[in-house]
């Protein structure tokens, strides 16, 4: 498909995104009209689903706007575990997305038809599709693989011992970081989306991983410091602060200052620190889809302060799984982890790379 967003994306996407709420409740209407009895067997109730309809109809606004059906059969891949993991039949899942189709039908003019099909369907495919969750995503090397051993099991004395003793006597601390404690983090993530972990052994990974690369990093002998100021921080709604951790770690240890915000600051606030701050570098991470127009409208309003050359680096793993789509929000760059993070920053902060 043609990739290029069009007046067409905008346009219905912002009427979908606008009719919101007239939307929801009719598709619930419509799939409760025709298949009610098993949604019923099941126990998902109306409010249940006009809540999962309204999740569905949001993915479906990012994905049109941006023009990426992939947007929206990454979200359904999500949905399907989850309603997998529930042993609800995925079939339910399915007359809801037929649903959605059917309403949407019903309120866009028929010219719009294919148009709004080809987002739909990509997360119907995804439906049928069987997903290989044999093995880890990117590869787990045996050292990753015996510290995500260890979480699993709750050993908290033995993954410290294993990472701020072993493992330091014979990596740098970006190694361990990147090539211990990230796969493990995803291998966590994938096995939680399997069903094969529950979610407190995820929590609990998390809060141990992170409080080993809280110990790591204050073990990092300091570089002599730079000047330059860089703002980095996690936009309105985002949970997932890990990565942009990882990238004030690495900023740190390279002898960088840089100003975290905090998680899941909304935009004014976010600009208020750059008004303040006149940094020369923004570093924005996000991880969830959803969250893509936030940063869109970040970076839109970071444009419009009046203030000396700066540039904006995006990453996180709405990034990562589309790797185009920086450019589509208008970033200057982009960083797939917090190793390359550092060198593109370092680069943008030559003075032949500023306007
Ligand atoms: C831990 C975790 C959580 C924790 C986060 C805790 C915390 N303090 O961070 C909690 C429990 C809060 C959570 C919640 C949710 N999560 Co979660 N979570 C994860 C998990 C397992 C690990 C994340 C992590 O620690 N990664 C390790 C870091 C180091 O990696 P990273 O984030 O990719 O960062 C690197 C790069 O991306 C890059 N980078 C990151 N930011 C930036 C910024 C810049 C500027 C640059 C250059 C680079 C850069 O550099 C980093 C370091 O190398 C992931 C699995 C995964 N694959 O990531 C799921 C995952 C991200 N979560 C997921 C989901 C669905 C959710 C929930 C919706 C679940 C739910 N139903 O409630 C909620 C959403 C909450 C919200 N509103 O944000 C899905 C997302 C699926 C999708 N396609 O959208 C994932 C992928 C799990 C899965 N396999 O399905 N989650």
């Amino acid at each position: 498909m043609d990739e290029t967003i069009t007046v067409k994306n905008q346009l219905i996407g912002q009427k979908l995104h606008a009719n919101r709420e007239f939307l929801a409740p009719l598709t619930v209407d419509t799939l409760l009209a025709k298949h009610g009895s098993i949604f019923q067997e099941y126990h998902l109730t109306r409010d249940f689903l006009l809540e999962s309809i309204h999740t569905d109809i949001s993915r479906l606004f990012v994905a049109i706007i941006t023009n990426r059906p992939v947007l929206f059969s990454q979200y359904i891949e999500w949905q399907k575990s989850l309603v997998e993991k529930n042993a609800i039949p995925i079939i339910l899942y399915e007359h809801e997305l037929e649903a959605l189709q059917s309403s949407l039908f019903s309120f866009f003019a028929s010219e719009h038809h294919d148009f709004i099909r080809q987002f739909i369907q990509a997360g119907i495919d995804v439906i049928h599709k069987k997903i290989d969750t044999s093995r880890p995503l990117n590869g787990l090397g045996q050292n990753a693989n015996h510290y995500l051993k260890l979480l699993l099991k709750k050993d908290t004395d033995g993954a410290f011992h294993y990472i701020l003793n072993e493992m330091t006597a014979k990596y740098s601390i970006q190694e361990i970081y990147l090539e211990i404690i990230q796969p493990a983090q995803y291998e966590v993530g994938r096995l939680w989306q399997i069903n094969e972990i529950r979610v407190a052994q995820e929590h609990f990974a998390t809060k141990v991983s992170s409080t080993i690369m809280d110990l790591l990093l204050q073990q990092h002998s300091r570089q002599p410091g730079f000047d330059e100021k860089i703002v980095t921080t996690c936009v309105g709604g985002e949970f997932h602060e890990m990565g942009i951790k990882f990238v004030n770690a690495f900023l740190e240890m390279e002898g960088y200052k840089p100003i975290y915000t905090g998680r899941a600051k909304n935009n004014s606030e976010i600009t208020q620190v750059i008004k303040a701050e006149q940094p020369q570098i923004v570093a924005i991470s996000a991880t969830m889809s959803s969250h893509l127009i936030i940063v869109k409208k970040l970076i839109e309003q970071i444009r419009k302060i009046e203030m000396p050359p700066m540039k904006i680096i995006v990453g996180g793993h709405v990034f990562n799984q589309s790797p185009w789509l920086w450019q589509e929000i208008q970033a200057d760059a982009y960083a797939p982890n917090a190793g390359q993070a550092i060198k593109i920053i370092k680069t943008l902060l030559l003075p032949q790379s500023r306007p």
